[in-house]
């Protein structure tokens, strides 16, 4: 079968054996939820149908067809099945992904443990992650449970020591979540004067490998370590002596420690904070000064020029301080010598946020809500921008819901003081670049975000012109998270940005850094290109909730990384200038 001659070809979306994973991963979650034992066979057999179904069943969905009758797959699964062909997503194994803790399907690749010995662990022991498990390990707890004893234990004891932990990289929140609770108790020690995290945390990249601790202590008797150790999230030790110590967390992630004594902190903050390669290059710089970088200073003859704050080093070189953020080797020295280094833009910059959804569609705030602390941050304005109608697992809204919407956005503006609400749309881009919803409709809009939910395996040249062609609809505005990834899930789909970032210039158009931590997209390199460009960028949480207004730190951050300065945003303009913008 093929799909029909009308849809130009209509590209096929997620595969059979796709949605056979998805649906492998529902049952593995399951399993570790300890859910009922039929709920999980019948995930399981579905996938076995799927892998040897030769019909592609979302091509049949795609083309408005009724799926054929498969074994094993009922009312329930050709829901899910439609779903994915409709979005490529799937609410429930997103659902069980946040409830089931990340660590657990680690426990999973040791020897004698599978989905009912990894939940008794969690439910027992609470037991998260191979470093939690380390722990219980460690302290003979694991023998006690019913079913493992003494000689599964040290089984378990030598696959853990024979695997080599923290290659795992970690979400900005999620390695906030650990980092926070760490720094907290580390600053109410008495020993400890300062405590930092360098790293990439630091230059806020968008997925932490470990966290890089730098203490200001004396640390001579080893009491400021020892104080360190006794923090209660601590996994496991994997080493320790006075001033350097390498731990794991509870949470699952390592953590370097180095303690420093006041007059080196700057220098050892400069080292650490890193990348290699800008710690590389500014040795060299200092070498051709005939001076010697490292962590304890900057040195001439003997003599120590700084090494106390972290600012002066850079001045003792001839420059100016770097922000972490640009600190990559990727000419940030060089434009600090020539006094180039870009005004990076700040949170305080945006005058509000033109992406965010209500309970309209898949939000749980109200619009009410939406808008006033939107209210209460000081913006300007907010767009509401529901999923439209085809996007019908976000319970996008059809024409006649936006209607309605729109009445209401006009009664709170009337209430409203100090901010407009704009009227939006987050219109899906189908597969062939046309827009979900019809022309007449987004003309009545302020502002038409467009955004790709679907048909991910495209040729890069498909993928290009589908965007392109959106742009090319008389309303359009944004092409929100234009490159599709979702960090340490899903690769961004093939794309030529260059093309659709030179297309978006020519249209009027306009580019979105969406905030989501597992987003970031554009990606910092992205960035550079759009700006490059003279594209300005809509910096936006993507808000599902009025807290994820909060998000938009890790956006910044992100737009910090890409050398963007307020005037490169969207939303850093006034309202009456972003109206002029948008037509
Ligand atoms: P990550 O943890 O993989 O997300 O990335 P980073 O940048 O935090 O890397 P990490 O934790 O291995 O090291 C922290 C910093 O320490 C790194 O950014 C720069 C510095 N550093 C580590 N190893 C070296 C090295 O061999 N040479 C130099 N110059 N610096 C290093
Ligand atoms: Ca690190
Ligand atoms: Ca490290």
């Amino acid at each position: 079968m093929s799909a029909p001659a009308k849809a130009a070809g209509l590209p096929i979306g997620v595969d059979n054996q796709q949605i056979a994973e998805v649906f492998e991963e529902i049952a593995e979650l399951l399993a570790l939820q300890d859910a009922n034992p039929f709920r999980i066979r019948a995930y399981r057999n579905a996938a076995r149908t799927l892998r040897g179904e030769e019909h592609p069943l979302a091509e049949r969905i795609a083309a408005g067809q009724a799926l054929p009758k498969l074994p094993g797959i009922g009312h329930d699964l050709t829901e899910k099945i439609t779903e994915l062909a409709r979005s490529g997503e799937c609410q429930l194994l997103n659902r069980l992904r946040r409830e089931v803790p990340p660590g657990l399907g680690e426990l999973l690749q040791l020897p004698g443990i599978g989905p009912k010995r990894a939940h008794q662990l969690y439910h027992e022991l609470g037991v998260d992650s191979l470093a939690a498990l380390r722990e219980a390990v460690a302290g003979g707890r694991v023998r006690r449970l019913s079913g493992f004893g003494r000689t599964l234990e040290d089984k378990l004891r030598r696959a853990l020591a024979s695997r080599t932990s923290g290659q795992q990289r970690y979400l900005l929140p999620q390695a906030a979540a650990q980092a926070g609770p760490l720094l907290d108790y580390l600053k109410q020690l008495p020993l400890v004067e300062r405590a930092l995290i360098a790293g990439s945390y630091r230059r806020r990249r968008d997925t932490v490998g470990d966290l890089d601790v730098l203490l200001q202590a004396d640390a001579q008797d080893g009491q400021a370590m020892a104080a360190v150790l006794r923090f209660p999230a601590i996994a496991e030790v994997f080493a320790s002596g006075a001033t350097r110590a390498s731990l794991g967390l509870r949470g699952g992630m390592q953590v370097d420690v180095r303690i420093v004594a006041a007059d080196s902190f700057g220098a050892a903050l400069q080292y650490f904070t890193g990348s290699k390669a800008h710690g590389i290059a500014l040795r060299r710089r200092a070498q051709a000064q005939g001076c010697k970088l490292n962590e304890y200073g900057l040195f001439r003859d003997g003599n120590k020029l700084a090494g106390r704050n972290e600012a002066d080093i850079y001045q003792a070189l001839g420059l100016p301080p770097i922000p972490p953020e640009l600190r990559e080797d990727s000419g940030e020295i060089d434009a600090a010598e020539h006094n180039r280094l870009p005004r990076l833009i700040e949170l305080d910059d945006l005058r509000g946020d033109l992406h965010c959804h209500t309970n309209a569609s898949d939000g749980h705030d109200s619009l009410r809500q939406m808008a006033l602390a939107a209210q209460r941050r000081g913006w300007q304005y907010l767009a509401i921008t529901e999923h439209s109608r085809r996007l019908s697992v976000a319970h996008g809204l059809d024409t006649d819901r936006l209607l309605r919407q729109l009445d209401e956005i006009d009664r709170l503006n009337d209430e409203l003081h100090g901010l407009t609400l704009l009227k939006g749309i987050e219109v899906e881009i189908l597969a062939d670049g046309s827009l979900d919803l019809p022309d007449e409709l987004l003309a009545r809009l302020d502002i038409v975000v467009g955004a790709v939910h679907s048909h991910y395996q495209l040729s890069r040249a498909r993928q290009t012109a589908r965007l392109q062609r959106a742009m090319d609809s008389p309303h359009f505005n944004i092409l929100a998270h234009p490159c599709g990834r979702l960090l340490l899930q899903r690769e961004p789909y093939p794309l030529d940005i260059e093309r659709v970032i030179a297309h978006a210039k020519q249209r009027g158009c306009f580019l979105e850094l969406n905030a989501q931590p597992q987003r970031l997209d554009l990606d910092d390199h992205c960035c550079r290109l759009a700006k490059h460009q003279g594209v300005l960028l809509s910096i936006a949480s993507d808000a599902h909730r009025a807290s994820d207004f909060d998000l938009l730190e890790f956006g910044i951050g992100q737009a910090r990384r890409g050398c963007l300065e307020a005037a490169d945003a969207l939303n850093s303009r006034s309202l009456a200038q972003l109206r002029r913008l948008l037509r």
